[in-house]
């Protein structure tokens, strides 16, 4: 009923605010075997805090994850693994104001009509800071992914504002703070950032993800599509407006002639499918874009009410993100890893005796039209 749960096989069950004592996840259906130290969360959970640079929120959290359950001697026992991270840098004084006031383009007003009670210190269960247990239950999802399969999730900034990357390399993706494939730009988005800051606004941002490796027939029809599960993933990340799955929007203006992905025995042609055909994976790179809204905690003054139905004036202090779509990136990995171990281990339940079908197109490494 309340939907902090994702997932069918592969369930992740999230808990906790911003400002309470902890941030959690309970996995359940993960499969046994699978080697896991906590120190293995630390790579991604770092790519998503905050604090780990002058262009994010400047709240520090160590973000050490805790197995309470479900790992034994180190590995996975296939009973349910409960991740624990303390918070330790609230600071909920900043949200003195908020107390009696909606921030405008905040869900504190939709969360306030919904269940006439909110906890306002950090955005309370609203706050991304939800998304840190999504990233911890990723690593384990991605770990399985890459040595059951040879499945890699990987994602990138592909725009800020105006800003489009003019050059694309996956290596300058991980050479700066902003997840950005063209390292000779990272000096100009500084400097854009910085000043952004400066003016007290904040702005939108797209982040593209990719996986590579996803074998054909991941996806079930029709209210199970892969496509279908991985939009309602990626728009459950705070923030995000919009979500596209290989050519997405741009498939608005193309002929069916461009837009089908060609095939022949020496792999497809194209990927404008993003790797999924009639819900199905299809061997290609599974692709997706997600639009994410410039921040509402700005420090520009808007019109809003108080609880008592008065017009205020709401002006959000504290420490926020210029642009959420900065940190995204590792987020973004994170639900369609979700999505594809799910899917993964639903196709093994129902059509794990079904093997290789021929024929089969082998994989290519065929890029898309926007995805590098
Ligand atoms: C957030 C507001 C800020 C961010 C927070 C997300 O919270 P606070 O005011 O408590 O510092 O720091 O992000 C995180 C804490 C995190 O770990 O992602 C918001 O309004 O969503």
């Amino acid at each position: 009923m309340s939907s902090n749960s994702f997932g069918k096989l592969f369930t992740v069950t999230t808990f906790g605010e911003s400002h309470g004592p902890a941030i959690g996840c309970v996995i359940d259906g993960c499969p046994p075997g699978l080697a896991i130290d906590a120190q293995e969360f630390r790579h991604d959970l770092d790519r998503r805090a905050t604090g780990r640079s002058r262009f994010t929120s400047q709240r520090h959290e160590a973000d050490e994850v805790e197995i309470l359950s479900g790992v034994y001697e180190g590995r996975t026992t296939g009973t349910p693994i409960a991740l624990l991270i303390r918070n330790t840098d609230q600071r909920s004084k900043d949200y003195g104001d908020i107390v009696s006031t909606f921030r405008p383009g905040h869900a504190d007003y939709t969360y306030w009509q919904k269940y006439g009670i909110r906890d306002p210190r950090g955005g309370g269960r609203s706050s991304a800071r939800e998304t840190t247990m999504r990233v911890a239950a990723a690593v384990i999802a991605k770990k399985w992914l890459a040595e059951r399969h040879g499945v890699h999730v990987r994602g990138y900034l592909a725009q800020i504002g105006e800003i489009v990357p003019d050059a694309f390399d996956w290596d300058a993706v991980e050479q700066n703070p902003f997840f950005w494939p063209d390292a000779a730009q990272v000096p100009a988005l500084e400097t854009y950032v910085n000043a952004l800051r400066k003016s007290g606004d904040s702005i939108g941002a797209r982040v593209n993800v990719v996986a590579d490796g996803v074998p054909p027939g991941w996806g079930e029809p029709v209210y199970g599509k892969l496509d279908g599960d991985l939009a309602g993933a990626l728009m459950s990340i705070n923030a995000v407006k919009g979500v596209e799955i290989g050519d997405g929007f741009a498939a608005v203006t193309q002929h069916g002639s461009r837009h089908r992905d060609e095939m022949s025995m020496d792999g497809f042609a194209s990927n404008h499918a993003g790797g999924i055909l009639g819900g199905i994976s299809s061997g290609q790179p599974v692709t997706a874009s997600i639009v994410l809204k410039p921040t509402s905690s700005i420090l520009i003054p808007g019109r809003s009410v108080n609880l008592a139905g008065q017009p205020a004036e709401v002006v959000t202090k504290g420490r926020h993100d210029p642009c959420v779509g900065i940190r995204a990136t590792p987020i973004a990995e994170a639900m369609m890893a979700l999505v594809l171990i799910d899917h993964a281990l639903r196709h093994r339940a129902q059509c794990g005796d079904v093997g290789v079908v021929e024929p089969r197109i082998p994989r290519s490494t065929c890029g898309t039209s926007h995805h590098g």
